[in-house]
């Protein structure tokens, strides 16, 4: 079972909303207001109070999972859902790092 905590308007939360979708990953969908630090939302969000948060369990892992951050989310589910929709990222290592380097850079450059 896949859970996407997210907030409509987050470009964030987007990112990884339509990562699921381009990789036809049922889930769902949970509208969150992450400014709201609510003790239950600091512990799904792992302490970050940012959304979005993917959480997943069964399926083929061996434990639950709870991952903040957008591009740590399009990166668990290249790989939990290898095969499944479209690849994410390419497989080649030196493209794969040159398309991890421009997915970060909008948060590390723009969005700040
Ligand atoms: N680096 C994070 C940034 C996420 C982010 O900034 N989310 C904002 C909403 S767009 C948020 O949850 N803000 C609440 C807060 O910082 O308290 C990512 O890529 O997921």
């Amino acid at each position: 079972m896949v859970t996407l905590y997210s907030a409509w308007y987050c470009p964030f939360a987007q990112r990884a909303w339509i990562g699921l979708v381009h990789k036809k990953v049922s889930f769902n969908y949970v509208e969150t207001d992450p400014y709201e630090k609510t003790g239950d939302w600091m512990r799904v969000s792992r302490g970050t109070g940012q959304v979005p948060v993917l959480q997943m369990q069964g399926a083929g892992l061996d434990a639950a999972v709870a991952v903040p951050d957008s591009l740590r989310v399009l990166e668990f589910i290249d790989e939990a859902f290898r095969g499944q929709g479209a690849d994410l990222f390419p497989r080649s290592p030196a493209a794969r790092a040159d398309a991890l380097y421009w997915t970060d850079f909008p948060g590390r450059k723009i969005i700040r």
